[in-house]
């Protein structure tokens, strides 16, 4: 069990196991907080074997993650996608989605889905600032759940 209560199986946590965190510059002060966040509770838990991987956008995060799950045991990719700021906000969301979720079932390794799509910032800094909703953290739960 986690400190905050998040309940794991009552398998032992293997932390020697590798893991990736794949998180886009794009919007990087709110990504970061995700990342943070996410890298803190691994750390944590025990793991040692955490690489931290940047890439321009979240359109990049699914050849980063497909790269990196050639070795890693699972990947954790953190983006933030803000409709109000760009009319590209469905394409990069929704293929984003699709490609990550396509890259864990063919690498048959889980990835923690961290792509933040929002209307506005003042949503994204609710669930992106550590103050608040961040969402960091349960994503890296969710990852150590399926390594698990
Ligand atoms: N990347 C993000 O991570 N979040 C965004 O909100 C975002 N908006 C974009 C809007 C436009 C108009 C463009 C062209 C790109 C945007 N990107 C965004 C970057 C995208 O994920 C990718 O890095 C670039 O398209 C380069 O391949």
């Amino acid at each position: 069990m986690s400190k905050d209560g998040f309940l794991y199986s009552s398998k032992k946590i293997d932390v020697s196991k590798k893991i990736t965190i794949v998180a886009s510059k794009w919007n990087a002060e709110l990504v970061n907080e995700l990342l943070q966040a996410g890298k803190a509770h691994l750390e944590e838990l025990g793991f040692t074997n955490i690489k931290i991987v940047s890439v321009p956008g979240a359109w990049e995060l699914v050849h980063a993650a497909q790269k990196e799950l050639a070795y890693a045991d699972g990947v954790i990719a953190y983006g933030v996608v803000i409709r109000g700021e760009t009319t590209h906000y469905e394409l990069i969301s929704e293929s984003t989605a699709q490609g990550l979720m396509q890259v864990s079932v063919n690498m048959k390794k889980p990835i923690g889905f961290g792509l933040i799509a929002v209307e506005n910032i003042s949503q994204a800094k609710e669930r992106t600032s550590s103050s608040k909703l961040n969402k960091g953290k349960e994503i890296a739960q969710s990852l150590v759940e399926m390594l698990n």
